[in-house]
């Protein structure tokens, strides 16, 4: 019988597409490095300021800058971009060869990486040099027109590259991915400054890989001065969410439209009154249904930022939160207010789908500038230390919480930046509201090298370690079976009944957004053994990379709120293309199986019946039983179609 079935599996294997091809990631185990919930660790001192900042892979994260005067050295000039490697702390100071001065950027659906645009070459004080071709104290070029690839070099090292593509002139542009893999990149002005001018003013987007001469955009033309970093979300309708100043509209870059949406309440979100933004979690329960979220600002009237008795310190920050739901209404609400105002907020997807708020300031914007009433340079003063965590199922009055958090001894306030890691905690690292790299003792806030971690309440928790989880997810296409055990249940095979199997893409940090950060939990069911083992029958991605863009992402099972070390997947084809879709299947109900053998008389995640199926031993510790896992594939031909 073990030949005629494993026969049967090889023919099946040979009839799947490759787009669909399952294979099993490494069980992810218990985290490398040792923290303290609730508290901060400083790990050591950065080679650039953290400008930019996103995790590039497992255990390396990539910290980008302005050309700009930082202690790390590369090629006899100042480094303003580094490889920090997780393992040991280790950094490796990278050549970018141009100005990534506030650029943006993102990953595009083949996991290549990238920072868009930037400034012109300078000299110190950010004085623009006399050339922009290099040369000079920091032999920078001009990086307005730059896309920056992250390649891998011949010695095994990535390295960065400019693409031979150059864009229109971007200082201050927004990154998102697209449905196919690709980045549109939207906004910015020529020049620079704390706000945008009509003489500089940039109001088009384009795309990279190039789509042809930019586009013009009536939101952009309409919202200066603060259109920088224009606030943009892919919703799954396809439209862009685009919140600029006080405007709000759906983009649908297909046609070129612009609708309208509500004026934003309370409070401007964008640059230089920088909001804490987010697109809250995805989930089978809001049918994967995109809510945006902005908590924090400076209400600050469009005319008064560039007035001549324009005072930052003066400027009302806010603790409004809202949240607008723009594939359903262009309406905002108010949800649960911050616990007090402040600006420079990140908002960070945790596994356990609360969010955590840390960096910032109650006083001031973004921006920095020899004025009076600045604290040397810096426009923000009153750093906000200690992190909240938002919990949107929490009872009225206690969504924020800093229960349990110690405050960082850091300030953390303009060009600084923060991400998720996949062990669960958060790195964070810059803040440097001055015109050049500075640790004069007099200053309040020198730019600001030190770099920690913190570590949330789960951290030290015995972490899940499912079995089961795969590389590759697909657009629709077959569900498959993660097993846990014991351990993993916290010895209560209950457990899995709110266990969750949650993606997260940790998005690329700068100016306090992190652009294309994402997270959605996958649709799935259970099977629960008496033996406190368990299986979850999971669904790959919904049919729609417009809920969530193709390339690299990160994969964690959640049990009672504690995540599994997070394990690196490719969402989608892997490469920047029009994204296959496949027919989804119907997950298996639900259910809590006495004794192990009940459980071989179904099969198939998908709910149909053994007569289909071919059974095959699984290593599930502690099931000791014939289990069926049949791929959904076997059967796609009488797969039901979910109503996404
Ligand atoms: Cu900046």
């Amino acid at each position: 019988m073990k030949n005629f079935y494993a026969h049967n599996i090889f023919a099946l294997a040979l009839a799947v597409p490759a787009t669909i091809a399952q294979q099993q990631a490494p069980q992810p185990q218990q985290p490398a490095h040792h923290g303290v919930p609730g508290t901060f660790e400083i790990l050591g001192k950065s080679l650039v300021n953290a400008q930019q900042m996103f995790l590039g892979s497992f255990d390396k994260v990539y910290i980008t800058d302005r050309a700009e005067n930082n202690p790390g050295q590369i090629n006899g000039h100042p480094a303003w971009a580094e490889e920090w490697d997780l393992r040991n702390n280790d950094q490796r100071a990278m050549e970018i060869v141009t100005n990534s001065f506030c650029a943006g950027g993102g990953v595009m659906g083949d996991g290549t990486w990238s920072i868009v645009g930037g400034n012109q070459a300078v000299t110190y004080g950010g004085m623009t040099a006399d050339r922009q071709d290099g040369g000079g104290p920091y032999n920078d070029l001009d990086g307005r027109n730059s896309v920056r690839l992250l390649t891998k070099s011949p010695d095994g090292n990535m390295q960065w590259t400019i693409s031979p593509t150059a864009i229109d002139q971007r200082w201050y542009p927004t990154v998102e991915t697209l449905e196919d893999g690709s980045m549109i990149i939207i906004g910015g002005c020529r020049t620079g400054g704390f706000v945008n001018d009509p003489g500089q003013n940039n109001p088009t987007y384009e795309f990279y890989p190039s789509r042809g001469q930019p586009v013009h955009s009536p939101v952009l033309e309409n919202t200066l001065p603060t259109n920088l970093f224009p606030l943009t979300w892919l919703l799954p309708s396809g439209k862009l969410l685009v919140q600029s100043n006080w405007q709000t509209i759906l983009m649908d870059y297909k046609t070129q439209n612009e609708q309208p949406l509500d004026d934003m309440p309370a409070a401007v979100r964008t640059y230089p009154a920088s909001a804490g933004t987010i697109m809250m979690p995805l989930t089978p329960t809001n049918n994967y249904t995109a809510t945006i979220m902005f908590c924090g600002g400076s209400n600050v009237p469009t005319d008064q930022w560039r007035a001549p008795g324009f005072n930052a310190m003066e400027t009302p920050t806010s603790a409004s939160c809202v949240q607008i739901t723009p594939d359903v209404s262009g309406r905002y609400r108010d949800v649960e207010p911050l616990p007090e105002p402040r600006v420079l907020t990140s908002l960070i997807h945790l596994p356990d789908q609360t969010i955590l708020a840390l960096n910032g300031a109650r006083k001031g914007t973004a921006g920095y500038g020899n004025d009076t009433w600045a604290i040397g340079q810096s426009y923000s003063d009153d750093p906000i230390l200690t992190p909240l965590v938002y919990d949107p199922k929490a009872t009225a009055g206690k969504q924020w919480s800093s229960d349990g958090f110690s405050p960082s001894t850091v300030p953390r306030m303009y060009h600084s930046s923060a991400t998720l890691l996949p062990d669960g905690s958060v790195f964070i690292s810059g803040s440097n509201p001055n015109s050049d790299w500075s640790d004069l003792p007099e200053l309040k806030y020198p730019s600001e090298h030190r770099t920690e971690r913190f570590f949330p309440k789960y951290y030290n928790m015995r972490r899940p370690q499912p079995k089961g989880l795969i590389t590759q997810f697909s657009y629709g296409g077959p569900s498959f079976d993660v097993s846990l055990d014991s351990a993993d249940l916290f010895g209560d095979v209950a457990n899995v009944v709110g266990a969750t199997v949650v993606i997260i893409k940790t998005g690329f940090s700068t100016h306090a957004i992190n652009m294309g950060q994402r997270l959605l939990q996958l649709q799935s069911t259970y099977t629960g053994f008496s033996n406190n083992t368990a299986l979850l029958h999971v669904a790959q991605l919904p049919p729609n990379p417009a809920i969530i863009a193709p390339g690299p992402a990160w994969v964690f099972v959640v049990v009672n709120g504690v995540p599994s070390v997070g394990v690196e997947v490719m969402l989608g084809s892997g490469k920047i293309e029009t994204q296959p879709i496949l027919p989804t299947t119907t997950l298996r109900d639900p259910s809590m199986v006495k004794a192990v053998d009940d459980d071989v008389t179904t099969s198939g995640n998908n709910g149909t019946k053994s007569s289909a199926g071919v059974r095959m031993r699984v290593g599930v510790d502690g099931i000791g039983g014939w289990l069926c896992l049949l791929p959904a594939w076997l059967v796609v031909g009488s797969a039901h179609l979910l109503g996404w």
